[in-house]
This record gives C-alpha cells, structure tokens and sequence, in this order.
C-alpha cells in the first residue's frame, strides 16, 4: 500500500519519520473536533486589606473644666470613669493624650462630635485626629 501525503497511517505505530498531524482529543466538548483550547484561571488570591488608622487625640488647655474632658471621654470614647481621669490627667500634665484609634470616617465623626459638644458648652478644649 502507497502514502503520499503528509498524513500518515493513523494506525502507523508513533516515532516514524512523519509528524503525527491527528487532532488532538476534544474531550468531547461542545464545539467537536478543531475548537481551540481554552482555559479559565480560577485561582482566587485572598486580598485582604487593613484600613488606614488614625489617632484620635485632645490637647490641653487652661480653660477647660477637668470633670467636662472625663464626661467627653465616657460619653464618645466609651472609657468608664477610672480610665477617664487616667487619660485627662495624662493630657493635663502632658499636653497631648490619646482618646483612641479608628478608621478614618469614624475618628472624623468623633473630632466632629468633641468639637461640636466643646462648643457648645462654650468650652475651648481642641480635638484632633492624625495618621497612624
Ligand atoms: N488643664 C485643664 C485644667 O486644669 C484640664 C484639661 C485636661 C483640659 C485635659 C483639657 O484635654 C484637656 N482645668
């Protein structure tokens, strides 16, 4: 029997001089034999990212009744009176203290809210939030 293509005998055994041009296996796809090859990556990557955090602090001042910078850090800083006086007193002798650190829209609202509430009572206390 004569071959005189390129296509060999599919029944020829495999290492002959020819390349083996047969398709190879559609697995049976949709789409049959010659449809391309496709692959999907499905590797998730975990992407976790940890916010940005800032330090919400208040300063001293001459003015400001000691009780009214303990009740504003029990009331927008949920600190029970003990560690109240402990941050007030610490800010009174230091200057600057530290109220709490919280992502950026929250440590806003709570200079917001110390400002606002300062005022009101007519009460100079300064209320600040800095990058971590
Ligand atoms: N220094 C103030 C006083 O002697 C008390 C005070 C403490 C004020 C802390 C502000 O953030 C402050 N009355």
């Amino acid at each position: 029997m004569l071959h005189s293509s390129l296509n060999p005998d599919p029944s020829a055994a495999p290492g002959g001089l020819l390349p083996d041009l047969r398709m190879a296996d559609d697995g049976g796809r949709a789409g049959g034999p010659g449809t391309p090859v496709t692959s999907v990556i499905t590797k998730v990557k975990p992407k976790t990212k940890r916010p940005n955090l800032y330090r919400v602090l208040i300063l001293n001042d001459d003015y400001t009744p000691m009780e009214f910078v303990v009740h504003v850090l029990e009331k927008f800083f949920q600190m029970d009176v003990e560690a109240a006086t402990k941050v007030m007193l610490h800010v009174h002798h230091h200057g600057i203290g530290e109220c709490g650190v919280f992502t950026y829209e929250i440590a806003e609202t709570k200079v917001t809210q110390v400002m606002d509430f300062a005022r009101k009572h007519q009460h100079p206390l300064q209320c600040v939030m800095e990058k971590k």
